[in-house]
């Protein structure tokens, strides 16, 4: 078995600015490949779904107009119509899943979203459904800050899907290592990451383990300076009425513009971290597996 790490390409195409994504991706499969693991970047290119991209192609999605941000439902319509389309966590977990590939690597997952008022909203992402019904590994730093996190983490209890936190006790959120909220376990090594997905496999849950490792100690932004400017960005966003699939692109970018360059290097930082324990992660697996 080999060590192959999934990525996603909407944090490439909608979710981090130019010239700063292309880099990003650079530096991410890059980095994955220092562990010996193999990265493979999931879009769809033209139509075609593709399981690996060529630098090439990865310059193309982060510099290319026009990229639809694609999450289960969009699928069969851009493969139809013969779009460019970068994944969302949903539609790269399906993918992904369907070529066998059991490990994935991203920034933040998407969740319950808040109102203005700060209560909990109906827009709620297509990743817990996705996350719901695809037994793989998902590294990343938690759900999106902007989402309301309490509501986040109640679904994904509700939808049985394992929540670690690696070395930490409380659940991150993104940018910040605290959110208030527990972890279902914690782990400490790869090792023991595998032992717990190995359990929810044997046990024949359907959902996905959601590892959470927080952001960098050197990167992560305080509760109390991000907070002020989220209220900021959500009262914008409910007069702009941006909602939907626009509206997790458009918080990141409003946080990147009121609280300048230190939200891209946390969230840039906290990619590179993930794409690491991830691929520490595929590399214990595929041991376990010989
Ligand atoms: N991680 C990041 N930046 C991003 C994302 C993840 O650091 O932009 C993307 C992922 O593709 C995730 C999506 O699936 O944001 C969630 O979008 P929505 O809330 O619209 O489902």
């Amino acid at each position: 078995m080999n060590a192959v790490v999934a990525l996603e390409s909407t944090v490439i195409a909608h979710g981090l600015p130019a010239p700063h994504n292309l880099d990003a991706a650079y530096r991410i499969e890059a980095a994955i490949r220092a562990e010996g693991a193999r990265p493979c970047t999931i879009a769809i290119l033209k139509g075609q779904v593709r399981l690996g991209l060529e630098p090439h192609e990865l310059r193309y999605l982060a510099t290319a107009e026009g990229v639809r941000k694609v999450s289960l439902r969009d699928l069969p319509v851009a493969v139809a119509q013969g779009c460019d389309g970068a994944t969302t966590v949903a539609a790269t977990l399906h993918l992904a899943w369907r070529a066998g590939i059991s490990v994935m690597a991203t920034g933040g997952i998407g969740g319950v979203h808040r109102s203005a008022d700060g209560r909990p909203s109906m827009d709620i992402s297509a990743d817990l459904e996705a996350l719901a019904r695809i037994p793989a590994v998902v590294v990343c730093s938690g759900p999106k800050t902007i989402l309301d996190l309490k509501a986040t983490r109640e679904q994904l209890e509700t939808r049985g899907i394992t929540t670690v936190g690696y070395r930490t006790h409380e659940m991150p959120a993104f940018y910040t290592a605290t959110s208030g909220l527990p972890v279902d376990a914690r782990c400490d090594t790869p090792e023991a990451v595998v032992a717990l997905y190995q359990a929810r496999l044997r046990l024949g849950l359907p959902g996905a383990l959601v590892v959470t490792v927080p952001p960098p100690d050197r990167v992560a932004i305080p509760t109390a300076v991000l907070m002020p400017a989220l209220e900021e960005a959500l009262q914008e966003a409910e007069r702009q009425g941006i909602a939907a699939e626009a509206l997790t692109p458009f918080l990141l970018a409003r946080l990147r513009e009121r609280l300048g360059s230190r939200v891209l290097q946390a969230n840039l930082a906290l990619l590179e971290q993930n794409a690491i324990v991830a691929a520490r992660i595929a590399r214990a697996l595929a041991m376990a597996a010989l």
